[in-house]
């Protein structure tokens, strides 16, 4: 590394520990950062125009979370290219149905937090913020060093600096790790890692769904369950996608307390992925199984319109609120 950049590093390093100790917000996690939204090597997929997704239920709104990528703050360190992201835990209020809500402990104002994306052989910095009101973590999976494995506590006001090489290619995740876990991440810190293959994958309309469960009172098991972070929403809200358009979907189970449970899309089959770990699919299936923290890519095509339900077949977990529609929309001529 050229001494000018490490000093460069250095000086980054220090500023944002001084915010992080001088207590200044760094609003949302975003105010005044530049985001890299949209696919930047994966740029001709037929994607319906994407209705207003306004904030709703005091989180962001699960339509934006579905097709919304953070490619960090790119930069050229030595011939690397940088990609760093801002992440910023806080707490806030959301409204699982009409009468009950639910404090969030959550990653930039969102559960699950934004879906970090990087190219295999990336540098990865995360600066990470804790202005949550406890101990907090970054535990991101991959390949690391385990300095920067996020298991020791960053105190409530603390920041600290997650760096490492973005490797292996897959999807990933990342989720606090401060015990009990699974009060952590079932208080929604979490959120999904992809890492795309140097040679990027075909174009394709890309979602992302992360399911998540909701413990309320506390009895270790949860009451409510979701895509996206709010119990119904595709119900209400059905996914549109075109007709004969491969659909890359990267799929993530964070749903603590139930051990394992499957994954289902109606009127169709898959190419499964494991864990996006191959360039060419194991298997073909309309339901898969996955254990908490299992994440594939699954691929497919509706040939037909119309609206197609998808859920886990765990059929009490789909209808406390882990169940949605695509809604296939014709190709016009
Ligand atoms: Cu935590």
């Amino acid at each position: 590394m050229a001494s000018s950049s490490v000093e460069t590093s250095k000086l980054m390093r220090r500023r944002f520990l001084q915010l992080g100790a001088g207590g200044l917000a760094l609003a949302g996690g975003a105010a005044g950062l530049q985001w890299w939204r949209g696919n930047p090597w994966n740029s001709s997929a037929q994607i319906p125009p994407v209705p207003a997704a306004p904030t709703v239920g005091g989180t962001v709104s699960p339509m934006q979370v579905l097709r919304e990528f953070d490619y960090g703050r790119v930069k050229q360190e030595n011939g690397r290219t940088i990609r760093e992201f801002e992440v910023v835990v806080g707490t806030s209020t959301i409204q699982l149905n009409r009468t009950t809500s639910f404090i969030t402990w959550n990653y930039n104002g969102r559960v699950p937090g934004p879906t970090l994306r990087a190219k295999a052989g990336d540098r990865v910095r995360v600066l990470f913020l804790n202005k949550g009101g406890h101990a907090h973590t970054m535990h991101i999976h991959g390949m690391h060093p385990d300095g920067m494995d996020g298991i020791k506590p960053v105190a409530n006001g603390k920041a600290f600096i997650y760096e490492f090489d973005a490797e292996p290619y897959g999807v990933h995740l990342y989720h606090c790790h401060i015990a009990p876990v699974t009060r952590h991440i079932g208080k929604g810190l979490y959120g999904m890692f992809i890492i795309d293959p140097p040679e990027g994958r075909p174009p394709a309309d890309e979602l992302v769904l992360v399911m998540g469960g909701y413990d309320v009172n506390q009895d270790q098991r949860n009451e409510h369950y979701a895509f996206n972070g709010l119990p119904h929403y595709y119900m209400e809200h059905p996914i549109q996608i075109y007709q004969n358009q491969l659909v890359r979907l990267y799929l993530l189970n964070m749903i603590e307390f139930d051990p394992a449970l499957t994954f289902h899309i109606h009127a169709n089959f898959f190419q499964v992925y494991p864990t996006g770990r191959t360039l060419t699919p194991s298997h073909e299936s309309d339901v898969i199984t996955m254990g908490t923290a299992e994440r594939h890519i699954l691929e497919f095509k509706y040939a037909f319109p119309g609206k197609y339900m998808f859920h886990p077949h765990q059929d009490g977990i789909a209808e406390a609120g882990c169940m949605g529609f695509f809604n296939v929309l014709p190709i016009s001529s």
